[in-house]
């Protein structure tokens, strides 16, 4: 991973590269270039375009094997048919296992050639025979690896993020060779809960590191891009603060108008046809092949997509769909070791268990027909006792949606309070409320369980706290928040966390290399934004009358936490979470157009008999 100290650089890619096989450190005794033949080729789809295509085969003769692809915008790198990348499918014991393994550069980006599209939107009836799309041009891939090579006739894919995403293309009238996927942090829906928005919010933080390299210049052998623009800091918050209003972002600093996909994003502000053709959810019908959906509890790019395309699958009678949720980051799984995150120790290396004994296990048995494959319908990793725990249905059955309501003095309670009551704050677009304490340019990847007294403390913050827990409560499934807001202004965005505070009495880590002080850490545990204008209707937006109360209620995704006895549950709610959001200007305006005298202060309130609905295990 490239990580340079106080730079902007293309997180997409080094995530990717990061949590991809490709930087994992291969067994000293297994050597992929004594074990594979390389070959690079191209491949014709039915239109004419050629994309570029590497095939690893196993030298070993002896038996025929399956095939295991991955198409990806992220390149097939180590281009040259002498050079090896570091792993070649998604865990090192599958490169060990022989597969005929295939990276494939997806169209118009690398060295393929054609148009690169933002989630390149499905062809629902391809009438026209030379209509395409990520389905058509993986199917006509695999027709010519079952003609060109020496194989068992079956088929897996696997990919986390984007190349997630290309793992789900495959599967809406899928190749009938395809026996096996495993879209792992799919992006699913990038303006419901993925990547560029969540709930009608634009991603700032990532929407400009991410478009910045995938709006970039490809070089003339298709190798490498270079950014749109070079930009740098050590402190992202003041950096998107002086770049002041959204639309900024297009001067010649910036992007300029030179990031195509970038302007795209920025100016389709509501849920219409631009997004609904890119959400893929509505192609994954009659899905046929096994599915392993993966996601991480801390991924906070595509955990949307992960538990979203499972539950869509899930709409296929007699499907073969399971979903794996572990403590990890964005394609955490993929790494050989991972034994704590932020202030989680696990206690095990996690990834031991998922690698061995589902993801090897599930190409092996699908692909080879080698062992046996009996992992539950769903298996989570439960924060808080730090277990894998299994279910036959998500959410389980015993999860009991149950309200904690907001009262006053900052209480959290299993009643309904005075209705009439409200916590008023003034919020500043001039000061928003930072989404982490740590001055860094790049997003702190342990922010989803960052310790929040940093913004308890800010006056723009508002606190609602149980009483310290006689017992365990264990939430199990999805989350949603129900406010009850009014706002000076007539637009303003709801940011609600859920956090798991430990007592006061709660020792340091024997080793604390991070200084983390643990006595009355206030650990979040899931969080989401709402931008309000949206609370009707995602397609059209509405202004908010000022100091009219409203309801508005989102879903904070899902999660599977214990809050042990002894600690207290609490719920802080603010209306800024910046630069990972961008600023609301709290007027009802487009705000990619709003200049900066359109950014005012509100006055909010969020009214006593607002909840928090959780999942509780009975
Ligand atoms: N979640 C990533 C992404 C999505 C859309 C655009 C750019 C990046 C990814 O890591 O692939």
């Amino acid at each position: 991973m490239k990580n340079i100290k106080g730079i902007f650089i293309f997180t997409s890619l080094s995530i990717f590269l990061f949590t991809s096989g490709f930087t994992q450190k291969p067994e000293k005794t297994f050597s992929l270039k004594d074990n594979y033949t390389k070959a690079e080729l191209y491949v014709t789809m039915r239109d004419g375009v050629n994309l570029f295509t590497v095939l690893y085969t196993p030298k070993d003769t002896s038996e025929i094997y399956p095939i295991i692809m991955e198409r990806t915008p992220y390149s097939c790198a180590p281009y040259g048919e002498g050079k090896f990348p570091t792993g070649l499918g998604p865990n090192r014991m599958l490169d060990q296992e022989k597969y005929i393994f295939i990276v494939q550069d997806v169209r118009g980006r690398y060295k393929s050639e054609g148009n690169f599209e933002e989630m390149t939107p499905g062809v629902l009836n391809k009438k026209d025979k030379k209509l395409v799309d990520e389905s058509s041009d993986t199917f006509d891939t695999i027709e010519w690896l079952l003609k060109n090579t020496r194989n068992n006739g079956k088929v897996g894919l696997f990919g986390i993020s984007y190349p997630g995403f290309y793992a789900s293309a495959s599967l809406p009238n899928a190749h009938p060779a395809i026996k096996a996927v495993s879209p792992q942090a799919p992006v699913t829906d990038e303006f419901i809960g993925d990547d560029c928005y969540h709930n009608g919010a634009f991603f700032l933080l990532d929407n400009f590191d991410f478009y910045n390299y995938f709006d970039g210049k490809k070089d003339s052998n298709g190798e490498n891009y270079t950014p749109v623009f070079k930009s740098r800091t050590n402190d992202a918050y003041s950096f998107f603060l002086k770049m002041g209003p959204l639309r900024n972002s297009n001067n010649a600093k910036f992007f300029n108008n030179k990031g195509k996909i970038f302007s795209e994003i920025l100016q389709n502000d509501r849920y219409n046809d631009f997004w609904k053709s890119r959400n893929i959810r509505t192609h994954l019908n009659n899905i046929q092949p096994a599915v392993l959906v993966v996601g991480g509890w801390f991924d906070a790019e595509d955990l949307f997509g992960a538990l979203q395309t499972y539950k869509t699958i899930e709409k296929t009678p007699n499907n073969k769909n399971q979903l794996v949720m572990g403590p990890w980051t964005h394609g955490g799984w993929s790494s050989s070791n991972w034994n704590n995150y932020a202030s989680y120790d696990f206690g095990i290396n996690v990834n031991e268990y998922y690698q061995k004994e589902i993801e090897t296990r599930f190409f092996n048995y699908y692909l080879k027909g080698k062992g046996d494959f009996n992992l539950a319908e769903v298996t989570v990793f439960e924060t808080g006792t730090n277990e894998w725990k299994k279910y036959s249905v998500w959410p389980p059955e015993n999860s009991v949606a149950t309200p904690f309501y907001f009262q006053q003095e900052g209480k959290l309670m299993l009643q309904p309070g005075n209705t009439k009551a409200y916590s008023e704050y003034i919020s500043d677009p001039a000061k928003p409320v930072p989404y982490t304490s740590i001055i860094s340019g790049r997003r702190n990847n342990e922010y989803m369980a960052e310790d929040q007294r940093f913004a308890a403390q800010r006056p723009d913050v508002v606190v609602f706290e149980t009483d310290t827990l006689m017992e365990d409560i264990t939430i199990t499934g999805k989350i949603i928040a129900n406010l009850f807001v009014s706002t000076s202004g007539s637009d303003a965005d709801f940011i609600v966390k859920l956090i798991d505070v430990l007592p006061d009495t709660e020792k340091n880590p024997a080793t604390n290399p991070k200084n983390l002080q643990m006595a009355g850490f206030q650990r979040l545990v899931r969080a989401e934004v709402f931008r309000g204008k949206f609370r009707n209707s995602y397609e059209i937006p509405e202004a908010f009358i000022p100091n009219k109360i409203e309801k508005i209620s989102f879903a904070l995704n899902e999660a599977a936490h214990t809050f042990k006895k002894g600690h207290r549950v609490m719920v802080q709610v603010q209306s800024s979470w910046f630069p990972l959001v961008d600023r609301n200007p709290q007027k009802f305006i487009r705000i990619a157009e709003a200049t900066e005298k359109d950014y005012q202060k509100a006055s909010i309130r969020i009214y006593n008999n607002s909840n928090l609905v959780l999942p509780v295990i009975k």
